[in-house]
């Protein structure tokens, strides 16, 4: 198969920023996500800005005319573009869905059988709000069931449930509410929920602290700790000792960027019973894993394409952990569109865990996704 027209175009993500979709030969079509709270060692999302991306790949069709897909999908074609990482990852994600016509999960890999758990935002703050919220970005449903259905049932259920306790309107950009409680009141409140089974389902909880984003001049300052003290500044070994002591008060099964995006060495002093997961410490970076496994830092990655602009990197640093026995999260991103690409990665790669929100078009789309692989593997 052949390109035959190519075009890109700006739409709007779930923030209401401009982002890129590439349409292969009129039918196939990705987009990509952006984030808010971002890691320092992430490339680009633009190199310029989106519109630049857009413009430039409308012109220069020199590129792509009548070149096979395959050919098209070599890493150097899009690398020498220079354009950032989201329009890269945005033409491959579009050949993917062109050369598989739509079934990327089957094409990468033919025997796919297993479905990841879902990881669903249900309480959330930090940079994902403007509103006072939670100092922490995300408080998250780990359902644990035989199917992809139950789980996802599970979280939505859950969802509704914590939403009439909580009786607030507020969402985070990724659907999460944010409660007018502080962050232990809201530790509290979850752990206190999900003593019961929901719809029979045991769901642990996980947090993103994502601790770069309240980390200033050596200090993780929290603005909304408790009730009765609402600031709280930390220390590096308080801040170790206040994560492993949540980890064993609420039973925690996952903790993403307990501490700032520098620290390898202090990643390693905290509790591995749950997955001790790096996000802006690791960046789908494969070189910045390899340090923090030297340093036994980590337990799990989140896998974020567009952290590393490239599908073929983000293929490696997979294929990398796991060998090394490094669990993997794939993730969305807070800025996201109805792409639901990464579902199908989490298939094809044996991806264990992808973490999205559980309420949003955006959100759904991905976990809809799923629920139709599902029964495609099942048929
Ligand atoms: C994160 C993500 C997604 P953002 O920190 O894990 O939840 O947020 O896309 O804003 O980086
Ligand atoms: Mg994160």
């Amino acid at each position: 198969m052949r390109i035959k027209t190519l075009k890109a175009k700006i739409i709007k993500n779930s923030r209401n920023e401009n982002t890129i979709q590439i349409t292969i030969n009129k039918k196939f079509k990705a987009s990509v996500p952006s984030g808010a709270s971002t890691g320092t060692h992430e490339v680009k999302a633009y190199k310029k800005t989106a519109k630049y991306a857009v413009d430039y790949l409308n012109k220069h069709h020199d590129h792509w005319k009548n070149k096979s897909f395959d050919e098209f999908y070599d890493l150097e074609t899009f690398e020498n573009l220079n354009l950032g990482g989201n329009p890269i990852l945005a033409l491959q994600l579009t050949t993917l869905k062109a050369m598989s016509n739509n079934k990327i999960y089957k094409y990468l890999n033919p025997k796919s059988k297993i479905l990841p758990t879902p990881l669903g935002n249900v309480i959330g703050g930090g940079s994902h709000t403007k509103l006072k919220s939670s100092d922490i970005q995300e408080f998250l449903l780990i359902p644990k069931a035989k199917t992809f259905k139950e789980r996802y049932l599970a979280n939505k259920h859950a969802y509704k449930e914590i939403k009439k306790k909580l009786n607030t309107k507020k969402l985070t950009d990724e659907g999460a509410f944010i409660p007018n409680i502080s962050t232990t009141e809201t530790l509290d409140f979850l752990n206190n929920y999900l003593q019961d089974k929901v719809l029979g389902i045991k769901i642990n909880l996980g947090l993103d602290i994502a601790a770069s984003e309240f980390y200033k001049n050596k200090t993780y300052n929290y603005k909304n700790f408790s009730k009765s003290n609402k600031t709280n500044k930390l220390k590096k070994q308080e801040q170790i000792n206040l994560v492993n002591s949540w980890i064993s008060d609420y039973n925690l099964k996952y903790v993403e960027d307990p501490l700032e995006q520098e620290d390898f060495r202090g990643f390693s002093k905290l509790d591995q019973r749950a997955l001790i997961c790096g996000d802006d410490l690791i960046t789908t970076n494969i070189k910045r894993l390899k340090s923090a496994m030297q340093q036994k830092s980590i337990n799990s990655i989140i896998i974020k394409p567009n952290q590393i602009g490239s599908l073929i990197k983000t293929k490696e640093i997979v294929d990398f952990a796991h060998s090394h026995n490094i669990k993997t999260i794939i993730s969305h991103r807070s800025g996201e569109t109805l792409d639901s690409s990464i579902s199908h990665l989490a298939v094809a790669w044996k991806i264990p865990y992808i973490k999205t929100g559980i309420f949003g078009k955006e959100r759904e789309s991905k976990l809809k996704e799923l629920l139709k692989i599902e029964n495609e593997i099942k048929a």
